[in-house]
């Protein structure tokens, strides 16, 4: 079956706010802010609701930027991922339980400590384009295959 989930990709026009992943699905790596959708709310309500939990900020502007599937080997099902690009927020930024946020420069996003696949969507996502894609990652956490659709 799949399962839904949501990622936020924070920016500002030189910086973007990443998270470390203190426990969990993706532990030790820098990420968006996100999670599941639960049964009750819709795909923008999960993505915001998971932004204020991980780092404290309110969504005040996002914009959906595309699909990214992902499978892996020897295990059913896929991880849908909604992709949101945050450009307003307000609040004050905190440390969750799950998430220690940092502002990167965008021109030092620390991709070896990031899930392999970023690399090939976020640097569009941030310039604004439709990114949609399917990976599928290998037993040793590699990528196996993919296929990458970049929009305007
Ligand atoms: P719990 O721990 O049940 O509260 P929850 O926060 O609901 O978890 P979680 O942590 O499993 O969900 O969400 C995983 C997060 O990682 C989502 O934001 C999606 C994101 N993610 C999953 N695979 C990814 C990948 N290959 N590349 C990427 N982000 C990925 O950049």
């Amino acid at each position: 079956m799949n399962k839904i989930l949501t990622l936020c990709v924070i920016a500002e026009s030189d910086r973007i706010l990443l998270g470390m992943k203190k426990r969990g699905f993706g532990a030790g790596n820098w990420n968006g802010f996100g999670g599941k959708v639960g049964a009750e709310e819709s795909i923008e309500s999960a993505a915001k609701r998971e932004v204020v939990e991980e780092c404290g900020l309110v969504v005040e502007s996002m914009k959906s930027m595309g699909v990214l599937n992902f499978t892996f080997e020897g295990q059913d099902g896929v991880l849908e991922v909604h992709l949101f690009l945050v450009d307003a927020w307000s609040g004050d930024m905190i440390e969750s339980e799950e998430m220690k946020p940092q502002w990167f420069s965008i021109d030092e996003i620390p991709y070896a400590s990031m899930w392999p696949d970023d690399e090939f969507w976020l640097p569009s996502c941030l310039a604004g384009k439709q990114c949609n894609g399917a990976f599928h990652f290998a037993t040793d956490g590699s990528i196996a295959r993919q296929t990458v659709t970049i929009g305007e």
